[in-house]
């Protein structure tokens, strides 16, 4: 197995080299990768350790606490804490969490994404994308540079398998946890994300809230053989993102979740600093797009490190097509196009 399957450690190793910076990415990517399994095993212990979806406080913006979400926090910045990482943004703590000072990477995280999910034993995982500070730049600062500044992202789907994909700038690849070893092991190297995969993923529910763009683009999927797309598109909502994104990086298909007209939402519900950035550099490496509708994700400069932004993903030529709904409704007063960055896109 060794051969055709290297651990994730051979992989980091082969590809740092003595490269200092790279040395010290693979050093975090370790950690955190380290920390995944133990988070594994206490889900997969579930019930036996007690509630892990019990809510234990109010997490702001509509969204609850759960136990999980406080013990994956946790657990990862005590991993990190022994990583060469100056700062940690979490989807769990209101401000940066200052680690090691003169570090030279910032990481931020959302440690345990799909919360809704936590007791339906449904695959929830763990989001983290890791960035320089650049010389002169406070940590908390360097949470909140453009996603293209990244040195790699990553995520963990807590599912049938613990699986992590990852990049590091060269390619996205799947490693897969060997149960028996307890080690993560390559199981696919440079994903493409197929093409033409007819499969969307959105929350049908909010169908009423969506801006006038996205309505029109699902009923033309909807419409099928006899609609303007002349193809039966199938549909997905697992509810977590990192299950959505697995099945797109593995099968192809477009993941929408867009701002709508509900009261928190008008920017969507996802996180730009610690999901949509860390995804849109995974998406990007295995050849897909990531937009917030019509910018692309890696070029948004986030001012904030838990404002909230609309996110599209998938093969490039279906990111592009949903991007000319928008445009060609520009009076869609929901549409990116008017969000607070306005006309004039910086
Ligand atoms: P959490 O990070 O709080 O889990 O929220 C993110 C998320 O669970 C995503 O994983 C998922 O794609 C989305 O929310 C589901 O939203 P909704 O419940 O509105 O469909």
């Amino acid at each position: 197995m060794a051969s055709e399957h290297p651990t994730l450690a051979e992989y980091l190793a082969t590809w740092s080299g003595d490269d200092p910076v790279r040395e010290a990415v693979n050093h975090t990517i370790a950690a955190l990768a380290a920390a995944s399994v133990e988070l594994a095993a206490l889900i997969a212990e579930g019930p036996f350790v007690r509630g892990l979806g019990e809510t234990i406080g109010d997490a702001g913006g509509g969204d609850v606490k759960k136990f999980l979400d406080v013990e994956s926090h946790k657990l990862f910045k005590s991993a990190l804490e022994r990583a060469p990482v100056a700062a940690m943004g979490s989807e769990e703590a209101d401000s940066a969490e200052f680690l090691s000072e003169e570090a030279q990477l910032v990481v931020a995280i959302d440690p345990l994404d799909g919360s809704s999910n936590i007791d339906t034993n449904v695959s929830i995982g763990t989001i983290f994308s890791v960035l320089p500070v650049p010389e002169g730049m406070d940590a908390d600062a360097a949470l909140l540079q453009a996603g293209r500044e990244q040195l790699a992202s990553g995520f963990i789907v807590y599912g049938p398998q613990a699986t992590l994909v990852v990049s590091v700038r060269d390619g996205t690849h799947i490693f897969t946890l060997d149960p028996a070893e307890r080690v993560y092991r390559l199981t696919r190297k440079n994903i493409s994300i197929a093409a033409n995969k007819a499969e969307y993923a959105i929350n049908a529910s909010n169908e009423r809230h969506w801006p006038e763009a996205v309505r029109a683009y699902i009923e033309d999927l909807k419409a099928g053989k006899q609609g303007p797309r002349q193809l039966d598109f199938n549909m997905r909502w697992v509810g977590s993102l990192v299950a959505e994104a697995y099945r797109i990086m593995i099968r192809g298909g477009i993941f929408l979740y867009p701002g709508d007209a509900r009261k928190g939402y008008e920017q969507g519900r996802l996180r730009l600093v610690y999901e949509a950035i860390p995804l849109a550099l995974l998406v990007s490496e295995a050849g897909g797009s990531a937009t917030d509708g019509i910018t692309p994700i890696l070029d948004i400069k986030p001012e904030s490190l838990h404002q909230r932004v609309s996110l599209v993903f998938g093969p490039p030529a279906e990111v592009e097509r949903i991007a000319q709904y928008y445009e060609a409704r520009p009076g869609d007063g929901k549409s990116p196009l008017f969000s607070d960055r306005g006309l004039l896109r910086g």
